[in-house]
């Protein structure tokens, strides 16, 4: 069996992991030895002090190779920060964004291998040999693409709330991301080469020949609609014979984790799980939703709507939810879902 997914970065990374977990302690032997490949935003990505950096790559990688900060979800456990101090030291901006330690000589690595000539699909393979996450991990692309966020301006008796940010500008994702915590409202939200990036090798294959599809709760906007957004990856989703199944990023109006509502609000869509489900009508084939929360109004193509607990509160959790992902799959496909 061959499962497909998208992935961001924290959210997509953990349900990742509980997805593992389901397949390799299923009663039935295809799913046991299902083969997982995984398409992940690097729209993220960014260059800090000469550095490349793919966070959702990493949090992915981290996660299921076992080297995460539990806590944040993303970065290396047990981290230390002399190198960003002494960039501080030096007056190096931005210090808003820091780097561990441990977390360096990953982008050390990634940005030797793409100095020398190297893609990101073989400097993500070449890191996952060390980490070993148990499924193969594949840049959305080998172009870069850059989210950059158009920022309404501030008016000046708010500015001190918002580190002193006048807007009224356009700023790379991070920036709005993690220096303005997204609370700085965005007028458009663009991943910058998208349209002429290619998907990456292996991504057009992997979403084709494919049994199962699986759209974690990852941001729709800047992390599954980033992956949306580079041609070609949509209609290989929309073409695929494998069932298509979504869970859903937002629980009763308010997203799972992180900021998705304030994506949301910039591309004029509620925050609300029909809305969500909205934006993937033309290739969603399942959708898994919370408990109260409404199924969305009938869409272009016929949709399975199932409710299920779509807290990720623990392994337990994550790993029932992801089953529940892949019991709806089979059973569009087909197969019996064994109890
Ligand atoms: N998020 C923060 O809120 N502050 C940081 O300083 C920060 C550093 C960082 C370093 C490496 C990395 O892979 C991720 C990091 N993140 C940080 C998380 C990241 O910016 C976002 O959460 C993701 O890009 C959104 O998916």
């Amino acid at each position: 069996m061959r499962v497909t997914a998208l992935a961001g970065g924290v959210g997509g990374a953990r349900f990742l992991r509980g997805l593992l977990a389901a397949l390799r302690s299923s009663p039935d032997p295809a799913r046991r030895g299902a083969q997982l490949t995984v398409v992940v935003n690097t729209a993220d990505d960014v260059t800090l002090h000469g550095l490349r950096v793919s966070p959702d790559l990493d949090s992915v990688m981290y996660t299921l190779g076992g080297g995460i900060d539990e806590e944040r979800g993303w970065g290396r456990d047990d981290e230390t920060y002399g190198v960003a101090d002494e960039l501080a030291r030096y007056g190096q901006s931005p210090t808003w964004f820091t780097l561990g330690d441990k977390d360096v000589a990953t982008h050390v690595v990634r940005t030797r291998l793409l100095a020398e000539g190297r893609t990101l699909t073989e400097a993500t393979e070449q890191l996952c040999r060390r980490w070993r996450p148990g499924a193969r991990l594949l840049p959305m692309t080998d172009d870069v693409v850059e989210t950059h966020v158009d920022l309404a301006p501030v008016p000046e008796a708010e500015r001190a709330a918002h580190d002193g940010e006048a807007g009224g500008r356009r700023v790379h994702f991070q920036e709005w991301w993690v220096r303005l915590h997204a609370a700085v409202p965005a007028l458009a939200i663009e991943p910058v080469g998208a349209a002429a990036a290619r998907p990456a090798p292996g991504v057009l294959e992997a979403l084709r020949d494919a049994d199962v599809v699986v759209l974690p709760p990852s941001n729709p906007v800047v992390s599954i609609g980033s992956i949306l957004a580079v041609p070609g990856i949509r209609d290989a989703l929309v073409a695929t014979a494998a069932p298509v199944v979504g869970v859903s990023p937002v629980i009763g109006g308010a997203p799972v984790r992180g900021m998705a509502d304030a994506c949301l609000s910039a591309i004029g869509v509620p925050t609300t799980a029909a809305a969500v489900a909205g934006l993937y009508a033309d290739l969603l084939d399942g959708w898994l939703i919370a408990e109260g929360d409404e199924a969305p109004a009938p869409g272009p193509r016929p949709l399975a709507v199932r409710h299920r607990p779509l807290l990720m509160s623990d392994p337990a959790a994550t790993t029932a939810l992801a089953g529940a992902a892949v019991d709806l799959a089979l059973e569009l496909a087909g197969q019996v879902v064994p109890a």
